[in-house]
């Protein structure tokens, strides 16, 4: 397919190769005059000045002319090249970046997120650019795009890549010590392939079968998924949870765990949640039902199979690992490794603690990184409030197995 479409290397290359070849003349016209005036008027060769010239008109009508129409040749198609990085040709597929500390996230109109820049070979792409932090900058050396990623600020660039390969894409702002791990790659896919990737069903996964059976059991009448209060709490980010209870009229915290949940199901009204009524009739469950259950709180709703999270990948995706390490070395923040169960000295509030790293402690972290500082280290994490609730949860489980 041939397209009559200007790509930004060929807006970009001719200004570049004419204003280095125009530099490129006048250095070496210049520098061979020179030599020939030093050779020539040596002292040695003529001790007096000979010549007392008044001036010459066409000679400095020369000197201010060329110089000022090779200057505003310059000016044009430097103004050209750059309206050409402006202005999106029409049809441009749209995709936004967002830059953080340290890395990049690209979302597609369908929903399909990925660390790689994925295009089709021979369209337009248009990138719209945002930063959760600090400044950056989205750079692509083979399509000659470079743009500031202010925060706060919306801003874009386009390109198109007319072969099929791998491109860097770099950050171009020093935006901290992650700064040069902040890269990636743009992958142009023929157009099949491209397709291929942006319809792969990791969003329609089917739901977890322990949907069905809340849904059998009629459990969504008293308990919603999306965070609203029914009739009982909701089941939104249940699993980690510190839940107060009464347990005989003595109130105390509990974590949601595996043997919480069960005893919830098996004898509702043993702890009853603060603030509730003890309005839940027991289910006689199968231990298989009991088991998916489980399942399904632990992942947070996750669909199963091929789909399932994995936290590793979640962490990679995310850019965790921009800042935290899984081999016990320090980096920005503190290592994965061994973090589960561990003595951890925080800053709360003002306040030195020392907590155990228990699933709690660790999804405050994650959600509200600022509640607790670890003590020696930067309060720099940034909230991630784009995960999910199954990637929350697949992050906690890798982390608890990190051990
Ligand atoms: C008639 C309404 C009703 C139905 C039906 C019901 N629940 Fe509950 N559930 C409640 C109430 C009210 C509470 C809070 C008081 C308590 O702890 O008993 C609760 C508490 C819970 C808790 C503890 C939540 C927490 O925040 O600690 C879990 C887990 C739970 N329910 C699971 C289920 C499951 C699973 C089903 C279906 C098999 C179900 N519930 C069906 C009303 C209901
Ligand atoms: C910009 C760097 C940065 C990024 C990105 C980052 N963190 Fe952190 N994280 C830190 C720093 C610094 C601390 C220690 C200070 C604090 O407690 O906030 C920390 C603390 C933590 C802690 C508590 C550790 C402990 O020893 O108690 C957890 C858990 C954690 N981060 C998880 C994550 C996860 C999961 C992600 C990805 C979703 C992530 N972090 C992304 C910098 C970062
Ligand atoms: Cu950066």
């Amino acid at each position: 397919m041939k397209t009559t479409l200007m790509t930004t290397n060929e807006a970009i290359d001719p200004v570049f190769i004419f204003i280095f070849g125009a530099s490129l003349v006048l250095l070496l016209g210049i520098t061979a005059v020179m030599i020939w005036f030093v050779y020539r008027y040596h002292r040695s060769r003529s001790p007096k000045p000979t010549s007392a010239a008044e001036g010459n008109f066409w000679l400095e009508a020369v000197w201010i002319v060329l110089p000022t129409v090779l200057v505003l040749a310059m000016f044009y198609y430097g103004w050209a090249g750059f309206m050409s990085l402006r202005n999106v040709p029409a049809g441009a597929m749209a995709v936004d970046a967002t830059a953080r500390k340290w890395s990049w996230n690209f979302s597609y109109p369908g929903g399909r997120n990925s660390p790689k820049l994925y295009v089709p070979v021979g369209k337009p792409v248009k990138v719209n650019l945002t930063s959760l932090d600090v400044l950056h900058g989205f750079y692509i050396p083979a399509f000659r795009v470079k743009r500031d990623v202010v925060p706060g600020m919306a801003n874009h660039v386009w390109f198109v890549a007319t072969k099929p390969g791998s491109y860097d894409i770099f950050c171009s702002s020093y935006c901290g010590t992650g700064h040069s791990q902040m890269i990636t790659t743009v992958e142009a896919l023929s157009d099949e392939k491209f397709s291929a990737w942006l319809n792969e069903p990791t969003a329609a996964a089917p739901p977890h079968p322990g949907l069905k059976l809340l849904e059998q059991y009629g459990c969504l009448g008293c308990h919603s998924t999306d965070g609203t209060t029914k009739v009982g709490p909701t089941f939104k980010r249940l699993w980690g949870r510190v839940s107060v209870v009464l347990t005989s009229g003595t109130e105390h915290s509990v974590t949601v765990d595996e043997a919480y949940l069960k005893r919830s199901l098996a004898e509702p009204n043993a702890d009853i949640v603060k603030g509730f009524a003890p309005a839940m009739p027991p289910f006689t469950l199968k231990d298989a039902e009991v088991t998916t259950l489980v399942d399904y709180f632990r992942s947070g709703g996750a669909a199963k199979g091929a789909a399932a999270v994995d936290g590793k990948e979640v962490a990679q995706k995310k850019g965790c690992l921009g800042c935290h390490s899984i081999d016990g070395s320090k980096s920005v923040g503190p290592t994965f490794k061994g973090l589960y169960g561990s003595q951890v000295k925080v800053n709360k509030g003002g306040k030195p603690l020392t907590v155990t790293a228990d699933i709690p402690f660790l999804k405050e972290s994650i959600i509200e990184p600022t509640a607790t500082i670890v003590e020696g280290y930067q309060p720099i994490m940034p909230p991630f409030t784009d995960l999910s609730a199954a990637e929350i949860a697949a992050l906690l489980k890798w982390l608890e197995e990190l051990k």
